[in-house]
């Protein structure tokens, strides 16, 4: 698996001609507001975009915190406000939530409206939402409008073009596609990544993506798989034992009786996208260090 997916062609011209884009729009910006998935908080820092934010003040969004486990998206939370960073929790499809971000936008920004109200003007206050791929960026825009503005849909790429939109309170916020960076030199990341569905199902060896899966499930907690599939996992199981054991609990067979692995490893992934295995945390705060590799610190540490 490692092998493959350093190899993938997960880095298409679309990502090129957004981060063009958002190079451009970046310069009338003034915050960012930046969308991980609480799942996997590290993986989803693009660390080819410390330069473009440069000083730009950000508010962290962990966003679907409600398929994260709860106590380690508050650790996170934790985390960020320790080194001085903007740092809420979101279910962005509960609507009205958020308005979370619309007050910190403010509270960011405090000096710069006030300054611009002594001058007499009404300020209007530009940030750009950046985010890996099927994070919840289109979402958390439409839940700020009250309407459906920009497109959404659980499949990395959807959003393309560039959308401005107005949110009642004098805040416009740019919607941008989801870019990933051409290399990842850990592949821990570009596994959560693809766990997430930040890569696109077409360019994934998906069996050998759900044995990797099965592998971080077990590390995490086994009973996760023994309650979803119903099935014994045993300390000597390697995990192209536990996909047969799935295979066989799903009846996912062949005509001659074969185990059909495909079936059940997209099974698997599926499964964990759909947020059908419960609430699940990929990283904690404790993996930082174990995550951290050179190079690819990631650019909340930077701040302040
Ligand atoms: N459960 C849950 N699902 C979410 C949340 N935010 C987004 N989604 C879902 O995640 C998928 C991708 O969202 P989208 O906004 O298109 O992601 P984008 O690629 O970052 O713009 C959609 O199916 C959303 O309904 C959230 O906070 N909780
Ligand atoms: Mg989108």
């Amino acid at each position: 698996m490692d092998e493959n997916i350093s190899n993938i062609n997960w880095f298409p011209g679309h990502m090129t001609k957004a981060l063009r884009m958002m190079e451009k729009e970046i310069k009338i910006v003034d915050a960012i507001i930046y969308v991980l998935d609480a799942r996997a908080p590290f993986s989803c820092v693009n660390p080819k975009l410390n330069k473009l934010i440069g000083n730009k003040p950000i508010i962290y969004v962990l966003n679907k915190c409600d398929m994260a486990n709860l106590e380690i998206t508050k650790d996170w939370q934790q985390y960020f406000s320790k080194i001085g960073a903007n740092c809420i929790m979101l279910n962005s499809t509960e609507s009205g939530t958020a308005k979370k971000v619309e007050n910190a936008i403010n509270l960011a920004l405090k000096d710069k409206i006030e300054k611009q109200k002594q001058k007499g003007f009404k300020a209007i206050i530009r940030a750009m939402v950046l985010g890996v791929p099927n994070s919840g960026k289109s979402t958390l825009i439409n839940n700020l409008c009250g309407v459906s503005k920009t497109i959404t849909g659980n499949k990395a790429g959807v959003t393309k073009g560039k959308q401005w939109v107005k949110i009642a309170s004098g805040i416009e916020i740019l919607d941008t596609p989801g870019t990933l960076w051409p290399v990842f030199d850990n592949n821990q990341v570009a596994h959560h990544l693809a766990y997430i569905g930040s890569i696109k199902d077409e360019v994934l060896d998906v069996p050998s993506l759900s044995l990797d899966l099965i592998r971080d499930l077990i590390k995490i907690d086994k009973q996760i798989l023994i309650s979803r599939y119903n099935i014994e996992i045993c300390a000597e199981d390697e995990p192209i034992n536990v996909l047969e054991k799935i295979c066989v609990a799903r009846g996912f067979l062949l005509k001659k009786g074969e185990l059909d692995y495909d079936r059940g490893a997209f099974a698997i992934l599926n499964d964990f996208k759909q947020n059908r295995m419960g609430k699940i945390s990929l990283e904690k705060t404790s993996d930082i260090k174990q995550l951290l590799i050179k190079n690819r610190k990631p650019e909340y540490e930077n701040k302040n």
